[in-house]
């Protein structure tokens, strides 16, 4: 199947589905210049390994290396704009196309660029809370902290701060479990940046009847799926975008 076969396949699925769902990855925010963890060359990842350093053993025995190697790292998401990917499923999901978008990303572009229905399945960077007390901060005050102290932010209580982030090693949040419930009720699932290799949510894959997966590179669950495409995020949706309104 040639290329523009593919999106007039998927725009029938979406057009058949009774409920789609959108599973989203770190591909879909590159064409916003952000680096993925595996694509090869991105060059921020390289050097230090993401799962040791954002993991939740580093921030409790080694609070300044986490945030000194790892958190330095979510404070350039925080400008980052959204790319037509990102706009074409908010416009999906206007359109009644689309229930909703299971993101892996803590980058907030989906918000951005008008998704109402998002389940953060990673967490997100606009907060922080107390280790000890549990007290809620914006992340303005984290990076405030920051920039004005060498050591890691501390609560009023003398708590270490950290963002709500999950972490290597943290329990998933509840969004998990909302896109779980939502997953099972879905017939359709368009992964779209991902390469699955991050479980547990690459296990919702398995709750979808019917899969799609837009990525560039192959991914691990390419030979489970209805319908693969090997392209740029922002290429395909708005293709299919188009291939819907025509
Ligand atoms: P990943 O494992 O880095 O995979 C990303 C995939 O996207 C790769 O297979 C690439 O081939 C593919 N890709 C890259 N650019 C494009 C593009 N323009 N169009 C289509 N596909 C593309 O990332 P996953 O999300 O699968 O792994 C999960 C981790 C990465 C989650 O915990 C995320 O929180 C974490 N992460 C998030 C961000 C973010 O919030 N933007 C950035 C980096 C890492």
């Amino acid at each position: 199947m040639n290329y523009s076969e593919k999106i007039k396949q998927l725009a029938g699925f979406i057009r058949q589905s009774r409920r789609v769902l959108a599973l989203t990855g770190a591909g879909i925010s590159t064409e916003s210049g952000i680096p993925d963890f595996r694509s090869k060359g991105s060059g921020l990842w390289e050097k230090v390994d993401p799962m040791e350093v954002l993991s939740v053993q580093v921030l409790k025995r080694n609070p300044q290396r986490f945030y000194r190697e790892g958190f330095v790292h979510f404070l350039k998401l925080e400008n980052a704009r959204p790319n037509p990917a990102h706009e074409v499923l908010g416009w999906l999901e206007q359109r009644e196309f689309l229930a909703g978008v299971i993101t892996q990303n803590i980058d907030g572009l989906h918000q951005k660029a008008g998704s109402q229905r998002v389940m953060e399945v990673h967490g997100h960077i606009r907060t922080g809370h107390c280790m000890r007390c549990q007290k809620k901060y914006p992340m303005g005050f984290i990076r405030g902290k920051l920039d004005t102290d060498i050591n890691p932010p501390k609560c009023t209580c003398g708590g270490l701060l950290r963002p709500d982030v999950a972490l290597f090693g943290d329990a998933m949040p509840n969004d998990f479990w909302r896109a779980t419930a939502e997953a099972e009720q879905a017939d359709l699932l368009l992964v779209v940046g991902s390469s699955l290799s991050v479980s547990p949510a690459n296990s919702l894959t398995r709750l979808v009847e019917r899969v799609a997966i837009i990525n560039l590179e192959p991914t691990l669950y390419d030979y489970q799926a209805d319908l693969v495409i090997h392209e740029k995020a922002s290429r395909v949706l708005l293709d299919l975008k188009s291939q819907l309104e025509g």
